[in-house]
């Protein structure tokens, strides 16, 4: 197998037009993934609790038109609309997360019938068209009864999550049989605690450490619950895995920035979960909140590595930034994505194969996609072009890896519907499927279609 040629021109992808079958396993997974505070809405609604982005999104000027996730595409309401569309593309997966406010109002205790009714519909509804629910425990929406007790700095924090997982595995663990524990832990943690840019906007590396390491205890003890509750899981966690690289002018020190930045996004998490060990670069600073036996408890046996892609990040050294380091755009040299993420398939390939070697578990890619900002043309279409060729590169790098031996097992599209995307609102949009949120139409885009012929050609899944 040859390496694809390096672009001679920004936006000049080389893109494999078929995909080569014989390199694909016969049982891979093709799915797409969504998160509930993302496309739910329904946040007052049936006895849901408030959760941290709930009052996150109220403080004025942290989110991009002052939007937030109380409607968002109205999933709660138009769950079947949406499990119909996963029908169409032809999926044989689907991964949501279940929001903790809305089984749990208050993070633990009581738990609210009604919330789990709707994840008990959900399911069924899901399986009903012949589609394997992924259920991810935490997609960052954390009770704010909980934030109120220290949130994770609270190392109660890992028995509460321990309790949900097992309200929720006793519960759906009769007919979900995947579960994640976190998506993206090293992300709500860095970006929580490290630069305050999402809840609860702390910039402390003495908190974010001691986050850290709750939420890794969190992982495990989930784990142990979902081994005790679910009737036979196969669990992992979901984490991003980007290269971190320097920016500014490339000295020893944006050098030693990337590093540091590599050590909190890509090993935080990964190294003690998997290995039952700190990155030696964040060792130091994370041991005095670990006590005695906190390492085998993180460390416990999971079946798959979920790996979300998209893009290399960067730092550059900042003094006076409480990392040290401070987080640089991507160069205006290369090609990128409308949302500025760097378009670096060779990236994807490599990180692929490197995860597998590094941690010996089947990866699956549960997240990647492309961020844009676009709107249907004169004809009501959405040809999302842009989106199309990113998956098609993305996807040709990924079949260097299986060529290269990497044991990659599914990959899910970031994401089936447009939606809240975090601090730009509404702005950015990654679904296959347009949201005209106003009407909460659902437009299937030209990439649902190009997603669905692929599926479709590949696995001979007939939509
Ligand atoms: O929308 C997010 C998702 O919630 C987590 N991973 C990255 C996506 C795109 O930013």
């Amino acid at each position: 197998m040859t390496d694809f040629p390096r672009p001679a021109v920004p936006n000049g992808f080389p893109a494999r037009v078929e995909p080569e079958r014989h390199l694909i396993p016969r049982d891979f997974v093709w799915g797409v993934s969504t998160s509930a505070y993302q496309i739910e809405g329904a946040a007052k609604v049936d006895g849901r609790g408030p959760g941290i982005w709930d009052a996150y999104c109220r403080e004025p000027g942290r989110i991009a038109g002052g939007d937030n996730g109380e409607v968002a595409c109205d999933h709660y309401h138009r769950y079947a609309e949406d499990v119909a569309l996963l029908g169409k593309v032809g999926v044989a997966a689907y991964r949501f997360s279940v929001a903790w406010p809305r089984v749990l109002p208050a993070g633990r205790g009581a738990a609210n019938e009604a919330g789990l009714d709707f994840y008990d519909r959900l399911v069924d509804a899901v399986l009903r068209a012949g589609i394997e629910p992924w259920l991810c425990l935490y997609h960052w929406d954390l009770p704010q009864a909980l934030q109120d007790e220290g949130g994770w700095l609270n190392r109660d924090s890992a028995a509460w999550f321990a309790d949900y997982a097992a309200l929720i595995a006793g519960r759906l663990g009769d007919r979900v049989r995947r579960f994640a524990t976190f998506n993206e832990p090293s992300v709500f943690a860095l970006f929580g605690y490290g630069f305050a840019w999402h809840p609860p906007a702390v910039a402390d590396p003495a908190a974010l450490h001691k986050a850290i390491h709750h939420v890794n205890l969190a992982h495990g003890g989930a784990v142990d619950a979902l081994r005790a509750q679910a009737r036979a899981p196969s669990i992992g966690c979901i984490h991003s895995m980007q290269p971190a690289r320097a920016a500014g002018g490339r000295t020893a020190a944006d050098e030693a920035a990337a590093a540091l930045l590599s050590a909190y996004w890509n090993e935080a998490f990964p190294a003690p979960q998997n290995r039952g060990e700190y990155p030696p670069l964040l060792a130091r600073a994370i041991a005095p909140h670990v006590r005695d036996g906190d390492m085998a408890r993180i460390h416990r046996p999971v079946d798959w590595f979920g790996l979300n892609h998209y893009s290399p990040i960067f730092a550059r050294a900042d003094a006076a930034a409480p990392l040290g380091f401070a987080w640089a755009d991507a160069p205006d040299d290369v090609p990128k994505t409308q949302m500025g993420w760097q378009v670096d398939p060779w990236a994807f390939r490599d990180t692929l194969i490197d995860v597998g070697r590094r941690y010996g578990l089947p990866v699956y890619v549960m997240e990647n996609g492309a961020g844009t900002v676009e709107q249907p043309d004169a004809s009501g279409n959405v040809v999302d072009l842009e989106r199309v060729g990113y998956l098609a590169v993305y996807l040709s790098a990924l079949y260097d890896a299986l060529a290269a031996g990497a044991d990659v097992r599914g990959y899910f599209v970031w994401s089936l519907l447009d939606n809240f995307e975090w601090g730009s609102g509404y702005n950015n949009r990654f679904g296959l499927v347009y949201v005209d949120y106003p009407t909460q139409r659902r437009i299937p885009k030209a990439s649902a279609y190009w997603y669905a012929y692929l599926i479709r050609g590949i696995m001979g899944r007939v939509p």
